[in-house]
């Protein structure tokens, strides 16, 4: 009983996650570190293997919050193995492991960001026209940073129904003072020819640099190839599962239906996956900490960089 009590803020950041109160991949694994901080800041635990227990329960309901997100799921399962290798028994010695784990995560991630956005802000030209779907909140990052840095540039965005992320996007611009034009998702193709590149975000990358992003990205994908327009990802390398080496498919997370039609006539079948899977060949370069790498390369570089997430 008393562990139940004590997830009861874990339960609550899962439903915050679930309920879209937080969104995009980076705030989502975000908010499950700091939930994680929270249960071991108030752990009545008395020993290892009771903490742990309580840390793997946390961990499970974090997990099923939103299926599609191996950056929650890499930087929990990080966080634990930290305490499950340290020799420490003490709990409060162990609460403190969590403490400086999740301060390190939260740093390299942070770092990431930095280094993302210097590296694809390069490639931003003034007079530019840069095409967005949804909201990343790693490519508003790089889009500030080129706007800091001097360039005017314009971007597109599509709207992306059914929840509107595209315009959190186009309010951040404003706000930014960029010239944004937001779209509806299928005028795609029709403003594909005036932007010189795509940049979108991403919340998972398979072992075989397949990129799985918000809904209607592939498609947008699909239509910057044959418009010949460049099609970049931008992503922490960690947003990469390690399961998908192992012969599992990423999960795709279907939501419900009345996110599209809220009174539907009876009978209606209507499909709400929030994802989808963007195949290697359509994706000029995944802007990432380490550089602008191809998909094909992405096991040799998380290898180099994060062969943790492989044991
Ligand atoms: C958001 C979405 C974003 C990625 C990357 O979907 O698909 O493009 O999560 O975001 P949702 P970030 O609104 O359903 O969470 O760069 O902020 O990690």
């Amino acid at each position: 009983m008393r562990v139940e009590i004590l997830l009861i803020p874990v339960l609550k950041t899962a439903e915050k996650i679930k309920m879209l109160e937080v969104q995009g991949a980076r705030n989502i694994a975000i908010v499950a570190i700091k939930a994680i901080e929270t249960l071991a800041r108030e752990t009545k635990t008395k020993n290892k293997k009771d903490f742990l227990k309580e840390l793997s329960e946390a961990k499970q309901i974090l997990f099923a919050s939103r299926e599609t997100e191996p950056l929650l799921r890499n930087a929990v399962r990080w966080i634990i193995s930290q305490v499950e290798r340290s020799e420490e028994e003490e709990v409060g010695e162990l609460a403190g492991i969590v403490f400086s784990s999740s301060k390190t995560f939260l740093e390299n991630l942070e770092d990431s960001k930095e280094k993302i956005a210097e590296i694809g802000a390069r490639r931003i030209g003034s007079g530019s026209v840069v095409f967005t779907h949804c909201h990343s909140s790693t490519v508003t990052y790089l889009l500030s940073k080129a706007k800091q840095e001097g360039r005017t540039f314009e971007v597109i965005c599509t709207e992306t129904r059914p929840l509107f992320q595209g315009r959190i996007t186009a309010k951040e611009m404003l706000e930014l003072g960029l010239k944004i034009t937001l779209i509806v998702d299928s005028a795609a193709r029709f403003f594909m020819n005036q932007a010189d590149f795509v940049i979108v975000g991403a919340d998972a990358i398979t072992s075989q640099g397949n990129v799985i992003n918000k809904i209607g990205t592939s498609m947008i994908a699909l239509v910057a190839q044959e418009a010949r327009t460049p099609f970049y990802v931008v992503s922490e390398l960690l947003k990469f599962d390690p399961a998908t080496m192992y012969g599992d498919y990423e999960k795709i997370e279907e939501r419900e239906p009345n996110e599209i039609w809220r009174n539907p006539p009876r009978n209606l079948v209507i499909r709400n996956p929030a994802f989808d899977v963007t195949r290697r060949d359509f994706i000029h370069g995944i802007i990432c900490e380490e550089g602008i790498i191809s998909p094909h390369s992405i096991i040799e570089v998380m290898h180099r960089k994060h062969p943790w997430v492989f044991k």
